[in-house]
């Protein structure tokens, strides 16, 4: 019927039908970017696990491939798991992924191109050395899993990390190898923390503290302008953390620059729906690429009616927030914005405690928008003091002073669906005033069977900037926002019933007490991918 395919979205990444999981072997490589994705050809449910295969040459429009992989040896027999791709030095691509087996034991296995001369690399050949590495002892069989990419270290052997757990510590193993054939354990982890139980498709990357350009995963020498990532996406919460530290293959392990900020503990890539995400270096402009993927809200029965379920983020270049060192920054590929089509301009609004404004010429369910407020002059007056705000406590409706106030999108003309994106400013006790920034989903639909957490995180604003500011990409049944530049992403799933395409209209809104200034609404409506 009309709400569910209504769902459908117009130009985020998504298989023509059926069940779709995390991003697996992501690169560029002859003039494609190829995108694979955990897939269950039968139905909208997972199961029954192959690689599904993409190509594109802008990240935007993708032409689908057969099947990269499927199940057809006793070590993958039960399904061809996650992994990750390595263009080697001669240009060619290798694949290590995990296999479940016959008996469902996980191992990491290989796969090559049957013809690295085909730029689609169409088709893959499992070598016969596979298994490569089965569970080593003190790791379960079922706790070993899903490799990264490999990087070159100077003493020209090759390591991978892949993700376990001891007891319910999470950690990430490394092997290394001179051919990609044998393979040694290395004593140390890479890295572990204790109480975060399976550590799955863990990433590491350099990130520069200098410049905007990603760096190749190769690149570890030690280097006082260079930080690595590492990032586990845990399985006993399904959310993706990253911690900043240092690595050299001297040390053998990582160290991240601030305990406090160590995977579980820290910083989230998302604080909305997201998982199970990798990068990857792209060399045709120099930058890192973040896909990750994006479940369901709804209920197995809606995903089975609609026949298919979950989305890929926009890809999102990924770059080292240079003012702090110790967060990153991510931002839609400058591709999106080929999507661009007609735009409405708003400018100095004055929004009054309580204000509502319907956002003329922005309706429509595919919207990139972008939003700049006033940081208000927490100064001007004595304030009570506040108390803490969590987003899951009230969401939009929670009336305080600097806020709430932001964006309604995906919204009824009366209201009755809307989901709110919006900024919130709190006193702490010690006098700081902190800024969090929510996506309010409570109202998002009169449709039953949803999950309606509001999500949002407290945000670390430069004192510096007396702005902020909200980028928001709208497609049918998804948000992507990015926060001040990048500096925070939320991104949520919605399934309007009434405020669908013409019908979803945009509004701006301050639910504070005080007065809010809007600089600068601009909002783009989007063309089809
Ligand atoms: N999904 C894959 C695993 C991975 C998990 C199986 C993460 O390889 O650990 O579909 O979502």
């Amino acid at each position: 019927d009309k709400f569910l395919s209504s769902q459908r979205t117009a130009f985020h990444f998504q298989p023509e039908k059926n069940w779709m999981n995390d991003p697996n072997g992501p690169m560029f490589y002859r003039g494609y970017y190829h995108f694979f994705y955990q897939y269950n050809p039968d139905a909208a449910v997972w199961g029954n696990i192959t690689w599904g295969h993409s190509v594109s040459t802008d990240l935007i429009h993708w032409h689908p491939l057969n099947l990269a992989m499927v199940p057809d040896q006793w070590y993958d027999a039960e399904g061809v798991w996650s992994g990750s791709a390595t263009v080697l030095p001669d240009g060619k691509p290798i694949i290590l992924y995990t296999g479940l087996s016959n008996e469902s034991v996980q191992s990491q296995n290989m796969a090559v191109p049957e013809d690295s001369f085909d730029p689609l690399l169409r088709k893959w050949v499992k070598v016969p050395q596979n298994p490569m590495l089965v569970p080593p002892p003190g790791i379960g069989y079922t706790d070993f899993r899903d490799p990264t990419t490999a990087w070159l270290e100077s003493d020209r052997l090759w390591r991978i990390a892949i993700g376990a757990k001891e007891g319910t510590t999470g950690l990430a193993l490394v092997y290394k190898t001179s051919d990609f054939l044998d393979w040694s354990l290395q004593s140390n982890f890479l890295h572990k923390v204790a109480g975060t139980g399976m550590w799955e498709c863990v990433d590491f990357y350099p990130v520069s503290l200098t410049g905007t350009n990603g760096m190749d995963t190769s690149k570890v020498e030690v280097d006082l302008l260079v930080k690595h990532v590492l990032k586990a996406s845990l399985y006993d919460n399904k959310h993706d953390y990253y911690t900043v530290g240092v690595y050299s293959g001297d040390f053998k392990t990582f160290i991240p620059d601030d305990p406090a900020k160590d995977i579980g503990l820290g910083l989230r890539y998302d604080y909305g729906k997201f998982y199970a995400s990798k990068t990857f270096y792209d060399p045709a402009q120099e930058r890192r690429i973040l896909w990750g993927w994006v479940n369901e809200s709804d209920s197995e029965l809606d995903d089975l009616k609609k026949g298919w379920a979950s989305v890929q983020t926009i890809p999102r270049t990924l770059i080292l927030d240079r003012h702090t060192g110790s967060n990153l920054l991510q931002w839609p590929v400058h591709e999106l914005e080929s999507l661009r089509g007609d735009k409405v301009v708003f400018q100095d609004k004055v929004l009054d405690g309580g204000a509502l404004v319907k956002v003329d010429g922005a309706s429509g369910a595919q919207l990139d928008i972008e939003v700049s407020f006033k940081y208000p002059d927490v100064h001007k007056l004595y304030l009570p003091e506040q108390k803490e705000y969590e987003c899951s406590q009230g969401g939009a409706t929670l009336r305080g002073v600097f806020g709430p106030f932001g964006l309604l999108v995906f919204a009824a003309d009366n209201l009755v669906e809307q989901t709110a994106v919006y900024f919130y400013l709190t006193l702490r006790p010690d006098g700081k005033w902190v800024t969090t920034v929510c996506s309010d989903q409570s109202r998002s639909s009169l449709a039953t069977g949803i999950d309606r957490t509001v999500y949002g995180t407290a945000i670390n604003k430069s004192p510096t900037e007396n702005f902020l500011s909200l980028r928001l990409i709208v497609d049918h049944s998804i948000v992507e926002t990015f926060v001040q530049q990048g500096i925070a992403c939320i991104t949520s799933r919605v399934y309007p019933t009434i405020a669908i395409d013409r019908d979803a209209h945009v509004f701006l809104f301050n639910n504070g007490s005080e007065s809010i200034t809007m600089q600068t609404l601009q909002v783009w409506q989007m063309s089809s991918a």
